[in-house]
């Protein structure tokens, strides 16, 4: 790999970390960074819209607006904020940039250089031997695409990757080209992300989506947030968890680190945020070994079942499990039996806290239980995430008010494009419904995720990469290897807004197609269009682009892939591409024939707010084998590393967006202009006999004996479990082993990763 010039790495400096998120300085950070990528106006523009009914949805994270009428006219937070400025950004990546950098120099760049340099504005392509990108027009350069695509021996040498980022008109139409092609090869950001939560909850429930609404949180007794850091991922949680408490609700915080949106929340849309305390939001907060929430949610269901027993009739919902449940009795018999010095190890936690939790349980008569990346990304995340399902069946709390599984979902329509049929596995019946539709019959054979892609490109069976949104050789694992795999495709083609690393370790031929953005206007030969996105919580609604297009030569996501679709599969009359890019309204009357759930969609997404997806779970009907709902018996599993070892979780500081840092600052946890930081725990360092600031290699352990080594961090002593470590992805991710991935959904263990810290020289 080549090696990447970081910025400033040497100014780190760290004070305490933050026990209370937002409040006026996550104002004036939002405001700060904005105003540094554009002017005033344009700032404003994207501000009075963004969230706004008839505006802009925020592309940043899924989580949901309030409805219409419940709207703050700054339904938005920091991070939402800076999210669409560094979209609506004035600077501009030219034809000239690309006749002053050579590829091979911008493979050396930082991901913060790659991101700052503005939006893409015309069609580029990288010939064969050349180290330039050069200037191409759309027409040669979807015809180039067209014609590779036609020339491979198979359909399934071609990868379609997404990312969450797309809206529910272009993923159906890319998983319509992809399948008319002949292909279910559509990895997405997915596969790294909730893709545990989806495998457990279809198996468990029948629905892989979460089943609460925005409602269900204010009114909840219990809300357990779990693995999840919604002070930076999801700011707009905590209104809904102050709303929560302001109802008498209470919240359980699990997580290896105290973070500062756990503990405290200043809320910048009211008078008492600004200028008072703020709210406490954690009543109880658990700091658990990592991986250790497995058997937090055993010992917890153990304690559940004993109860019942010591007090028969009065613990769990009999009724309901004999109405809607299977598997109880084995699930029981299972779960008496997971012994309490197996708990303290996995979790480290004690008796006595775990107690508390049980006491809260009782006397509530709803829970929700909320996760995000800290259980899916972990090995045994499948079986975690089964084992909350348990816990939540015992008292009938799913499918009542204030009750339900919520996993939280990150990018904004992630969830959207897995409705859409972006999926390697789609079931039979969707496929079924394209046929019908479009007269074609689409491949059955599951295609390959994210994982299994790098491998297909490593050995040759995949030989072309198109990417859609996203920025797949930072966002994967292995990140040398994933390189390597890049690096040997044919071609690979990025519709992107924005320049990336992707772009830079590239295949042989390579090219890059502009695109506009959620906050660009979007005017067809049909007039101006909007698009779809579905939140968290399964709610379909419009975003209306506001902005002037960054470039006149950008084109939409739909334009680009209706093109290319009829440029590759010839005209169709069963298939009309030139029909859906003048007019998107056509493509969702598609969608509404072929998705479940959409009937009638272009008049229901019409209304403010638009309409929320019926879920099947919520009317007592389980969409499992059995028609119910289902127990599991987990085995037990703990993570532990050997002696000298810690285990080390890669996360998101405050100050970026996935793969893309907008500052190299962590303002919550008190890390300033560096991101090669590791936080450990005071006692590790003394034992391992590391100063703070210490510097030091991070080296992975894997029983491949392949030596992974991420180079000059710095130590930072830091208030985490004992035993873990936190640093930043994606500079982590050429530790995370290609085979190091969770059981049955394939997700790669950012969160579990085992290392030794090298001192260096
Ligand atoms: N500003 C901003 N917002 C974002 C994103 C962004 O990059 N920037 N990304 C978006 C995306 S795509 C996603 S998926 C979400 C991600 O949202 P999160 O899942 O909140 O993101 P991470 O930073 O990965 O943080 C994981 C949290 O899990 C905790 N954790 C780690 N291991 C364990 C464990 O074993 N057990 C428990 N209980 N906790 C653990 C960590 O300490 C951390 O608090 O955010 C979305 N929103
Ligand atoms: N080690 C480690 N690795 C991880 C994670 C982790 O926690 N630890 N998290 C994983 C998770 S949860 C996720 S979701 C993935 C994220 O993986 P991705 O979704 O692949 O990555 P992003 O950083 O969100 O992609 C950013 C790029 O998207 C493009 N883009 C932005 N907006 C648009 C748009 O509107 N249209 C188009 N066409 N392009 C756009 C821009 O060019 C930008 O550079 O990373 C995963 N990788
Ligand atoms: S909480 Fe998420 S969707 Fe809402 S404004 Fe913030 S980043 Fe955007
Ligand atoms: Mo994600």
């Amino acid at each position: 790999m080549s090696k990447i010039e970081d910025p400033g790495e040497d100014a780190l400096s760290v004070t305490p970390p933050k026990t209370w998120a937002a409040g006026l300085p996550a104002v004036a950070h939002a405001m700060e960074y904005s105003l540094g990528q554009t002017s005033v106006r344009r700032t404003m523009l994207t501000l009075l819209n963004l969230n706004q009914a008839k505006g802009i949805d925020c592309p940043g994270c899924a989580w949901p607006e309030p409805g219409p009428k419940q709207r703050h006219l700054n339904e938005y937070c920091e991070n939402g904020a800076k999210h669409v400025n560094d979209e609506a950004t004035s600077r501009r990546v030219t034809a000239d940039f690309f006749r002053q950098h050579p590829v091979s120099e911008l493979g050396r760049k930082s991901d913060y250089w790659l991101n700052q340099q503005g939006r893409l504005t015309e069609p580029m392509v990288k010939r064969p031997g050349s180290d330039h990108y050069e200037p191409i027009t759309w027409d040669d350069a979807l015809g180039l695409l067209a014609g590779e695509l036609r020339a491979l021996d198979s359909p399934d040498e071609a990868l379609f990757y997404t990312s969450g980022r797309l809206n529910n008109e272009a993923a159906f139409l890319l998983q319509l080209f992809a399948r008319a092609f002949g292909t279910n090869n559509l990895p997405d950001c997915s596969n790294m992300c909730h893709e545990s939560s989806g495998f457990a909850l279809q198996q468990t429930l029948g629905i892989g989506k979460g089943s609460v609404s925005l409602d269900d949180i204010h009114e909840s007794d219990l809300i357990f947030v779990v693995g999840q850091n919604p002070g930076t991922n999801h700011p707009r949680m905590l209104s809904a968890l102050e709303e929560t408490k302001r109802h008498g609700g209470q919240v359980v915080a699990v997580n290896p680190l105290p973070e500062a949106g756990l503990i405290r929340f200043k809320n910048p849309q009211n008078a008492r945020g600004i200028v008072g305390r703020g709210t406490a939001i954690a009543d109880q907060f658990l700091q658990i070994r990592p991986g250790g929430d497995l058997a937090l949610f055993k010992a917890l269901n153990r304690l559940l079942l004993e109860a019942e027993d010591a007090a028969p009739g009065t613990v769990l919902d009999h009724e309901f499990i004999r109405a809607h449940t299977t598997g109880f009795e084995e699930f029981a018999e299972q779960a008496r039996q997971i012994p309490w010095d197996e708990i303290h190890a996995a979790t480290g936690l004690t008796r006595e806290e775990i107690e508390q939790v049980l006491d809260r349980v009782l006397a509530s008569r709803s829970v929700i239980v909320c996760w995000a990346m800290g259980l899916t990304q972990q090995k045994h995340g499948v079986p975690t995430i089964r084992e909350v399902v348990n816990f939540l069946l015992l008292r009938g709390n799913i499918g009542k008010p204030g009750a339900g599984v919520c996993p939280v979902r990150g990018h904004s329509n992630v969830q959207g494009d897995r409705t859409m049929g972006i999926w390697e596995q789609m079931p039979q019946s969707f496929l079924d419904a394209l046929e019908r539709e479009f007269g074609f019959t689409p491949p059955a054979e599951h295609g390959w995720d994210s994982v299994d892609s790098i491998r297909a490109m490593l050995d040759g069976r995949a030989r072309l990469f198109l990417g859609v949104a996203g920025n797949f050789v930072r966002a994967t694992p292995d990140s040398e290897i994933t390189e390597r795999a890049m690096r040997r495709s044919r071609l690979t083609a990025h519709i992107s807004t924005k320049l990336n690393r992707s772009h830079a370790v590239c295949g042989e031929t390579a090219l890059i197609l502009p695109t506009l953005g959620r906050s660009d206007r979007d005017v067809q030969a049909g007039g101006e269009q909007f698009v779809t996105v579905e939140d968290s919580m399964s709610v379909v609604h419009a975003s209306r682009g506001r902005l002037e297009p960054a470039s006149e030569m950008l084109l939409s996501e739909v334009a680009i892939l209706g093109r290319l679709a009829r440029l590759t599969l010839g005209a169709d009359p069963d298939i009309p591409w030139e029909e859906f890019e003048a007019d998107y309204s056509t493509i969702r009357d598609r969608i509404s024939r072929v998705v479940p759930g959409f009937e009638d969609f272009n008049a229901r997404v019409a209304k403010p707010g638009g309409f929320a997806l019926p879920n099947p779970v919520n009317s007592g009907v389980f969409r499992t084998p059995s028609g119910k709902a289902v127990f599991t018996r987990n085995e037990f599993e703990m993570l532990s590393a050997p002696e000298g070892h810690l285990v080390l979780q890669s996360l998101r500081s405050h100050d970026q967006w996935n793969t893309i840092p907008y500052a190299p600052n962590d303002r919550y946890r008190g890390i300033h202009n560096a991101r090669r930081v590791v936080l450990v725990n005071p006692a590790d360092l003394d034992a391992l006999g590391l100063a703070d600031r210490a510097a030091v290699d991070l080296v992975s352990v894997w029983h491949d004996g392949v030596e992974r080594r991420a180079h000059d961090f710095r130590v930072v002593a830091y208030p985490t479990t004992p035993g873990s470590a936190a640093a930043y992805y994606p500079e982590t991710n050429v530790l995370v082993p290609l085979d190091s991935v969770a059981d049955f959904s394939n997700t790669p263990t950012s969160k579990g990763i085992v290392v030794r810290l090298e001192p260096r020289a």
